[in-house]
C-alpha cells in the first residue's frame, strides 16, 4: 500500500495526528465497542483462515510513509477481523468485554505513557496502586500487607511460590537452591497450567509440582493433600508451598480454603489461593462465603480483567505478609532506587516487581470501581451468578442437554450437548467416542456463522470427552433472553449432527 504525494499531509502532521484519534474514538464508540454497547446483528467474530487474512490485509512493513486515510482503513480492519469481545455472545473465555470507564482509564494512562517504578516519575498512579492492593486487600480481610499488579495471573502466581520460598529459604537469593533439598510444590488436578510452567521456571522441576485429586466437583480432597506431603516427607523431599484455586478455570471449583489452611499450618507450608476468576465472589456479600477461610491464606492472585471486566491486562498478587516482598525482589539499582532521595522511599514500588518497566494496570480499576462503588460491582457480579443459574436450570429442561456438574458453583455451566439420534441409545465407549467429536463440530459451525462463541474442552483425568463450558461475567450483563439465545442456538447448530463419526 504505496501513499500518493495527493494524499500528503503525512500521519507525522501533530493535526492529522489528533484527527486520527478522533476517528479512532469515534470508530469505537459508532462500531458498538464499547461493552453493553454492541448491536444485536453483529457478529460475534468474522473468521478468516490464516492464509486468507494474509491476502486480506497488508500486513507488511516498508520504507515508505502511509497516508492518514490508509492508516484509518487499516484500523478499521483491524475492528473487522477481531473478535467482538464485548459482545453478549462472546462466552468463550474467562476474559470478556472491558469495562467503558476502566477503558477510558486504560487510555489516559496509556496517553501518559508512564512508567511504574517510581514515586518520582509516577507519583500519582503509584499513590493509586498502594490505594488499591489496600481496597482488594481489605476483602480479603487483610488490615494489612503487600503486592503489586502484575502482567497476568501466571505471573501473580509465580510470585507466590517465588515468595514462599525466600520466606522459607531466604538464602536462596543469594547462594541458589543447591543446599536446601528437593522443594516440592502442591496444586489439585483442576490448578491452572501456570502452577506446572512456574514449577519449571523458578527451578522446582515439573516432577516436583504434586497433583493432589480433586473431588466428583474438582475441588482439591483435602485428606488427598495431606497423603501427599507426608509422601513427599517420607521421600525426604521439602515441601514447601501449596497452591489451592478459587475458581478453577473449567468447573469453577473452588477449593475448601479452611481445611487446607490447617494442613498447610500444620506442616509449615506456604497457602497461596489462584483466585485469578473466582475472586470476583469476594465483592458480593451473597457469594463470598465460596472463598470461606480466604483471609488464613498467605498470598492470593486475583485478575481483574476477568469477572469484574477491567480492561486487560489487570491482576493483582497480594500477601498477608508485610516485610518479605521487598526483601525478596528487590536488586536496588541505583539508578532508579538511589537511597537519598528527597521523598518518602516506600512508594518506590517498582524495586518489589520482578519486571523493571511496568504498565500502570492499576489506575483503569480504580477509576472504574470510583464510578461503580463496591455496591455497583456485587451488583454485577450477582447478576452474572443469576444468570448462570438460570441457564444451568433451563439446560436440565431441555432435551439433549447434560450438566458434567449437576450443580456449578461459579458461573461456569460446563454439559454436552446430545444429537438426537444418540439421546436413547447405550453409553457405550463407541458412544461417548462420536459424543467427543460433537462439541467441535458446533464450535466450527458457530465461529463460521459468528453468531455465538463458547468454548469447549476434555477433561481427561477425570475422563469425560469434550464439553462446553460457558463462562458469564460482568461486562457486559448477561441477561436470561442471552441465556436462552446460547441453548436456542447450540441446538440449531447440532440438531442434525446425527450421523457424525
Ligand atoms: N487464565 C485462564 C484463562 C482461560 C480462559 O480464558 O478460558
Amino acid at each position: 500500500m504505496e501513499h500518493t504525494s495527493d494524499e500528503k499531509p503525512e500521519i507525522g502532521d501533530e493535526v492529522i495526528v489528533e484527527l486520527l484519534l478522533k476517528e479512532i474514538t469515534e470508530l469505537v464508540i459508532d462500531q458498538g465497542l464499547l461493552s453493553g454497547k454492541a448491536l444485536k446483528e453483529d457478529r460475534v467474530t468474522n473468521f478468516v483462515h490464516p492464509e486468507k487474512l494474509k491476502k486480506l490485509v497488508d500486513l507488511s512493513l516498508g520504507d515508505s510513509p502511509l497516508s492518514h486515510h490508509e492508516i484509518f482503513e487499516l484500523c478499521k480492519q483491524a475492528v473487522e477481523y477481531s473478535v467482538r469481545t464485548n459482545h453478549p455472545k462472546f462466552l468463550n473465555q474467562l476474559y470478556h468485554g472491558a469495562d467503558p470507564v476502566g477503558l477510558a482509564g486504560a487510555w489516559l494512562s496509556e496517553a501518559l505513557n508512564t512508567n511504574l517504578y517510581t514515586y518520582e516519575v509516577a507519583p500519582f498512579f503509584m499513590m493509586v496502586e498502594h490505594e488499591v492492593l489496600a481496597h482488594l486487600r481489605s476483602f480479603i480481610g487483610w488490615e494489612d500487607g503487600d503486592g503489586i499488579f502484575t502482567p497476568g495471573g501466571s505471573l501473580a502466581n509465580m510470585y507466590g511460590m517465588v515468595l514462599a520460598r525466600f520466606n522459607k529459604f531466604p538464602e536462596v537469593k543469594t547462594k541458589g537452591m543447591g543446599n536446601i533439598g528437593e522443594l516440592v510444590a502442591f496444586t489439585s488436578q483442576e490448578g491452572h497450567y501456570s502452577i506446572l510452567k512456574a514449577a519449571h521456571w523458578i527451578g522446582l522441576g515439573t516432577d516436583n509440582l504434586v497433583m493432589v485429586a480433586s473431588d466428583s466437583s474438582g475441588r482439591m480432597i483435602p485428606a488427598e493433600l495431606e497423603n501427599k506431603i507426608v509422601k513427599a516427607l517420607e521421600q525426604k523431599k521439602v515441601p514447601y508451598f501449596v497452591n489451592a484455586t478459587s475458581g478453577t478455570t473449567v468447573l469453577g471449583a473452588f477449593d475448601p480454603l479452611e481445611p487446607l489452611a490447617f494442613i498447610c499450618k500444620k506442616y509449615d507450608l506456604w497457602l497461596h489461593v489462584d483466585a485469578a476468576w473466582g475472586g470476583g465472589a469476594l465483592v458480593s456479600q451473597k457469594h463470598r462465603s465460596l472463598m470461606h477461610g480466604i483471609e488464613m491464606v498467605d498470598s492470593v492472585a486475583w485478575n481483574l480483567h476477568k469477572m469484574l471486566g477491567a480492561p486487560l491486562q489487570c491482576s493483582a498478587f497480594l500477601t498477608k505478609h508485610t516485610n518479605v516482598f521487598h526483601r525478596c525482589n528487590s536488586a536496588s539499582a541505583t539508578y532508579l532506587f538511589q537511597t537519598d532521595k528527597y521523598y518518602d522511599m516506600r512508594y518506590d514500588t517498582g524495586d518489589k516487581s520482578i519486571q523493571c518497566g511496568r504498565k500502570v494496570d492499576a489506575f483503569k480499576l480504580w477509576l472504574m470501581w470510583k464510578a461503580r462503588g463496591n455496591r455497583g460491582l456485587e451488583k454485577m457480579v450477582d447478576n452474572a451468578l443469576e444468570c448462570s443459574k438460570y441457564f444451568t436450570r433451563q439446560l436440565s429442561q431441555r432435551p439433549g442437554f447434560r450438566l458434567v456438574i449437576a450443580n456449578p458453583s461459579f458461573t461456569n455451566v460446563c454439559f454436552w450437548y446430545i444429537p438426537p439420534r444418540w439421546r436413547n441409545s447405550p453409553e457405550t465407549p463407541e458412544w461417548w467416542e462420536t459424543l467427543s467429536k460433537v462439541a467441535p463440530a458446533i464450535k466450527k459451525r458457530m465461529v463460521e456463522k459468528g453468531s455465538l462463541m463458547v468454548s469447549y474442552q476434555p477433561l481427561v483425568h477425570k475422563n469425560m470427552v469434550n464439553f462446553f463450558r460457558l463462562a458469564l461475567h460482568c461486562q457486559p450483563p448477561p441477561t436470561h433472553e442471552d441465556m436462552d439465545f446460547v441453548l436456542n442456538e447450540i441446538e440449531r447448530l447440532g440438531r442434525d449432527l446425527d450421523n457424525i463419526h
